[in-house]
């Protein structure tokens, strides 16, 4: 399998192939990448780690604990090229996202050794790339509240998919927070302090806000983007497939949600009834595989809908949302098929 497709050269912004999204698990090298910056090359020998007053290197961060976490990656920006009117932003469509197999460092271990005040507002995450944002250098960097960093599954990562991570996914080191955006996750992690005030900056308060929400059924709050809003995902058939007529299909796609569980995934065709679709796999952060059979009875043009729910309650909206800049774009997937 190829790379993740370029959407934009500089930064290197680049969204998973289609093909790549059939598996449940999506391959290293075919995963989105989101870089604001340049992709800094990291000698892992020469890495540390600071948090608060101590230091880490990569063997002292591995001897601090290991733990797995499969999670989906989801850009807030995920969906924006299906916004009306536009959203200023990388015009992402669909596929800046992928479900992949975190390994690291809890990061609650590591704050704990390095004696992190339990007691702040928040830790600030620093990531060694950074760029000139209104005029300043500004490296790359996002807070968590103390009670999501110290979540058992916020992983300092080292691995993806059971390798090291590679230079794009944040090498050597990253933040993994499952279940929010991947704003969260910061990459390229050299640096951890705590805060008595809630943090701002320029990726937390001046971009990744809604702002000018609205939606005919779904997505109208304002704030910060956190939590993965509730979506699914059509992988197969292809886009442009060609169906037979009276021949069974099986149409198949994931489904995901940062608030919980997928608890239901339904299909309707052609603006018809919805029905449940079947959900297999899935864990508290994975995404669920659905499949659906489908006869098609006559040629012609068919639209398959497909909207998940989660634990929550929430549903997909039928109808893009839409805020200012773009992010959390999540209706209902659709795709135009063609039968003979
Ligand atoms: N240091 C750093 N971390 C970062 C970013 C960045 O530009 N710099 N981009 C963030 C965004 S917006 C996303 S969606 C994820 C993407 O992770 P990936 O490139 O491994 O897919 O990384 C996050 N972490
Ligand atoms: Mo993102």
């Amino acid at each position: 399998m190829g790379g993740p497709e370029t959407v934009t050269a500089e930064p290197f912004n680049a969204q998973t192939p289609a093909a790549a999204l059939a598996a449940h698990r999506t391959a290293a090298d075919a995963l989105f990448v989101r870089s604001h910056f340049a992709v800094p090359r990291i000698d892992p020998d020469g890495w540390r780690l600071r948090v608060g007053a101590a230091e880490f290197r990569l063997a002292e961060l591995r001897a601090s604990g290991r733990r797995e976490v499969e999670a989906v990656l989801e850009c807030a920006g995920n969906g924006r090229s299906l916004m009306r009117p536009p959203a200023p932003g990388v015009p992402w469509d669909e596929r800046a996202v992928g479900c992949a197999l975190f390994a690291g460092v809890p990061f609650a271990a590591v704050a704990e050794r390095a004696g992190l005040d339990p007691g702040a507002a928040e830790y600030v995450f620093t990531g060694a790339d950074s760029g000139t944002v209104g005029g300043r250098r500004t490296p790359f960097e996002r807070s968590l509240p103390v009670a999501a960093a110290l979540h058992p599954d916020t992983l300092l990562a080292l691995e993806l998919n059971g390798r090291p991570l590679t230079a794009e996914h944040g090498a050597p080191v990253r933040l993994v927070a499952p279940g929010l955006y991947g704003v969260a996750d910061v990459k390229w992690l050299v640096a951890v302090r705590s805060v008595e005030q809630p943090f701002s900056g320029p990726f937390q308060g001046g971009s990744y806000v809604y702002r000018d929400s609205h939606g005919t059924d779904g997505g109208t709050e304002d704030g910060p983007v956190t939590t993965v809003r509730v979506r699914s995902l059509i992988t197969e058939p292809a886009p442009g497939a060609r169906l037979r007529v009276g021949a069974e299909t099986e149409l198949r796609g994931h489904a995901w949600s940062g608030a919980g569980p997928v608890e239901r995934v339904e299909v309707r065709i052609d603006g018809g009834a919805w029905r449940p679709a079947r959900l297999r796999g899935g864990s508290r952060y994975a995404w669920c595989d659905w499949s659906y059979r489908w006869l098609p009875e006559r040629p012609g043009g068919h639209r398959i809908e497909v909207r998940a729910t989660d634990a929550s309650g929430a549903a997909q909206p039928l109808r893009a949302p839409w805020n200012a800049d773009g992010y959390g774009c999540n209706p209902a997937a659709a795709l135009d098929v063609v039968a003979h």
